[in-house]
């Protein structure tokens, strides 16, 4: 049996739930295809134990390919990340009350990492199924953009596929807390992780497809 590691961040910034988390725990134990089973795992929203805790799941689990997630706040839509950054700049502290400034993720890394699954390839089967989604150009600053980073580099060379995706609020946090906020339901984020994870993990070489931006 070989292992898709997923991960979700907990909550943070005063939220009680966090989305992310919310949809891959559903996966958890689930086969992927024949042969491919999902764990699901958890991640502290603190730029410290996050790297900690993503070293002790990649040493623990051996996956084959690994997808992290989590809440963009603002966006409509799956995100799937491009390109991660060496760069920690927070505008709020983290859930350790930590908050670094233009700080490096990986003292002495690249400048930034691409992600290694087929973005554009990920983002048609999810259009494809109803699911709003789109390729993103940053992941931002904070500690989904140190994850990112901190993971490709973790597995860089190694031949294991890994990325990032941004997901959407869920619509009680927006009632509760976020009026006029995009949204999408969870089962939507659920299915929509689903099909983007076997679409990553279906496709070796990435489409050419359009979609970049004109600024
Ligand atoms: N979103 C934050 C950190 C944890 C999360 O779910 C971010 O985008 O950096």
């Amino acid at each position: 049996m070989r292992t898709v590691l997923l991960t979700g961040f907990e909550p943070f910034d005063q939220d009680t739930i966090n989305p992310s988390w919310e949809a891959v725990r559903r996966l958890d134990g689930t086969d992927l295809c024949d042969g491919v089973r999902i764990i699901a795992r958890q991640l502290p929203c603190a730029f410290v134990t996050s790297g900690t805790r993503l070293n002790e799941l990649l040493a623990e689990h051996s996956p084959k390919m690994v997808i992290a997630t989590g809440l963009a706040s603002g966006r409509s839509e799956l995100s799937i990340e491009r390109v991660a950054i060496n760069l920690n700049d927070a505008r709020i502290p983290d859930n350790l009350a930590y908050q670094p400034i233009d700080t490096a993720v990986e003292a002495g890394g690249p400048a930034a990492y691409f992600s290694t699954l087929p973005i554009k390839a990920m983002v048609k089967a999810l259009r494809e199924a109803g699911i709003p989604a789109a390729v993103s150009q940053t992941a931002g600053t904070f500690v989904c953009n140190k994850v990112f980073y901190s993971l490709q580099h973790a597995l860089a060379g190694s031949g294991v596929r890994s990325g990032f995706i941004h997901v959407p609020y869920l619509p009680e946090q927006v009632a509760r807390s976020a009026p006029g906020q995009p949204s999408l339901a969870l089962e939507t984020l659920v299915e929509g992780l689903r099909i983007a994870t076997l679409s990553a993990w279906n496709t070796q070489a990435d489409i050419a497809e359009s979609g970049g931006q004109v600024s």
